[in-house]
């Protein structure tokens, strides 16, 4: 195999597959060039060496993602150029050296919510090459929330005729008409085929595409679709404002029933070994306490963990483990083996790390890049405080108050995309990058050899052009664009 034949321009393919390309350097790189995959080269996984010398490049890895992790940084080493879409003729020049590397964690992913605004299938796949080419690993993919649902199931058509589509968005400045949205209808599905392409172009990439089902609260758009599984029964819309909507599931079998129907399409669509059952941000105002009983459950503040453990138990017997929000963390009975997602800081990760589950890191302090970059009243995405470029990359992912016996269970970190206010591609781009390349070193470099002073000049001098040649639309270190 030669992983550097899908990662780099075709001239360059042609000479890392052993075609001749002359280059007229010291730092000469003559053919062949090759890439092997040697399990024995180091104990982790993920691992590989590149040795550049003037006979040619010679890439050792431990396994499949080694080896595209050594084209990829083969690519870096080629200069901006070689991210460009277009083929580019000429000479390429390598430094010679040798590169020894892996990395630290293995969970090293990103949210991206296409379900406040949906993204493009075309978006999802360039945006999963970014990814990859930053070594990031885990695309978890928030596919239905209170103002969206975006998964195609054949059983259930209404989730994406109904559920897929609203009437507007709130933005706080709606001039006339309905207060409540901008009267500017917005939705989009993803189809079966879609997934199934998504799923598959991530695998090449030694990305997991992980799904989340929200339950049993951020269901709105669920129940527009079929009402039958609100806690009221009332017709609901697909709902236009941010926030967390009153309308939760109904603790009744029957909804279990539909949601294992989805489960089951979802695990037939997903490769991943974790599916995200989300279990965050759950009102109990809309059931009673007979609805609880009728359960076997002390208070309606079971009911949450109800669903959690039994769509988890659904999730368990197709052999794949829940990922939850930290809330999950509040129910009694949680199964050890539920990951937990530490979004409310890094306590309840702790808390969870300490009591044996597995745990990413995800604190909204540090790692939400929907939050604004700066201070700056130009500053066109005006959510929460302030997170720069620095403050992502200052992210240490082992919390310091959690016992070292325990660090093990902390599997990587996580960035979070929410996009109640990133209403297209573009403003995507513009809150991930280059916040997303700082949090990508955090998650693969040993934490000694972190770099805060330096990384501000590498990162203009070094990739920033990378992203320009990559047509990333990223927020200038140097202030908002407008
Ligand atoms: C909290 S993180 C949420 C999301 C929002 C986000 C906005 C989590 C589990 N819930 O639903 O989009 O804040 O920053």
């Amino acid at each position: 195999m030669n992983a550097f034949d899908t990662l780099l321009p075709r001239p360059v393919t042609a000479l890392a597959t052993g075609g001749a390309l002359a280059v007229a350097s010291p730092s000469a790189v003559a053919t062949p060039s090759t890439v092997v995959i040697d399990p024995g080269l180091s104990p982790h996984s993920e691992a590989y060496r590149l040795s550049i010398t003037p006979d040619g490049v010679r890439a050792v890895a431990v396994d499949a993602a080694g080896a595209a992790h050594a084209a990829r940084t083969l690519r870096q080493l080629l200069g901006p150029d070689a991210f460009r879409a277009a083929d580019i003729r000429g000479s390429w020049e390598l430094p010679c050296g040798e590169v020894a590397d892996h990395p630290r964690f293995a969970w090293r992913g990103v949210l991206l919510d296409v379900a406040r605004h949906f993204l493009p299938k075309s978006s999802v796949l360039r945006f999963l090459d970014l990814m990859a080419a930053h070594k990031l690993n885990v695309l978890h993919l928030h596919l239905t929330d209170d103002q969206g649902w975006r998964l195609e199931v054949p059983a259930f058509p209404r989730l994406t005729e109904v559920g897929a589509w609203r009437k507007g968005s709130w933005t706080g400045r709606q001039p006339d008409g309905d207060p409540t949205h901008d009267g500017r209808p917005h939705g989009g599905f993803y189809s079966t085929a879609d997934l199934r392409e998504i799923v598959a172009y991530a695998r090449e990439r030694h990305i997991t595409v992980v799904p989340e089902v929200d339950v049993p609260g951020h269901s709105q758009a669920a129940i527009a679709a079929y009402p039958e599984l609100g806690s009221t029964g009332e017709p609901v819309e697909v709902w236009h404002a941010w926030g967390v909507s009153e309308h939760t599931l109904a603790p009744t079998r029957a909804v279990i029933d539909f949601y294992k129907t989805v489960l089951d399409h979802v695990v037939d669509v997903f490769d991943s070994p974790v599916v995200c059952l989300g279990g965050d941000e759950v009102p109990t105002g809309r059931w009673r306490g007979e609805q609880a009983a009728a359960l076997g459950l002390e208070s309606v503040e079971a009911i949450p963990g109800w669903f959690l453990r039994t769509l988890g138990g659904h999730l368990a017997e197709h052999g794949r483990r829940t990922l939850g929000w930290d809330d999950v963390m509040d129910h009694a009975g949680l199964s050890p083996g539920v990951l937990v997602a530490s979004w409310r800081g890094e306590k309840a990760g702790t808390a969870a790390a300490v009591a044996g589950h597995d745990v990413v890191m995800c604190p909204e302090q540090h790692v939400y890049l929907d939050h604004r970059q700066s201070e700056h009243p130009d500053e066109p995405i005006p959510v929460g405080f302030a997170r720069t470029t620095e403050d992502v990359y200052a992210y240490e992912p082992i919390p310091a108050e959690l016992p070292e016996d325990a660090h093990h269970r902390v599997l990587g970190a996580q960035a979070q995309i929410w996009t109640e206010h990133l209403d297209s591609p573009r403003r995507v781009d513009y809150a991930a990058f280059p916040r997303l390349a700082a949090f990508a070193e955090v998650v693969w470099s040993a934490k000694e050899l972190r770099d805060p002073a330096g990384f501000p000049r590498r990162l203009a001098e070094h990739h920033l052009p990378r992203l320009d040649a990559l047509g990333v639309e990223y927020r200038a270190p140097d202030g908002p664009r407008p």
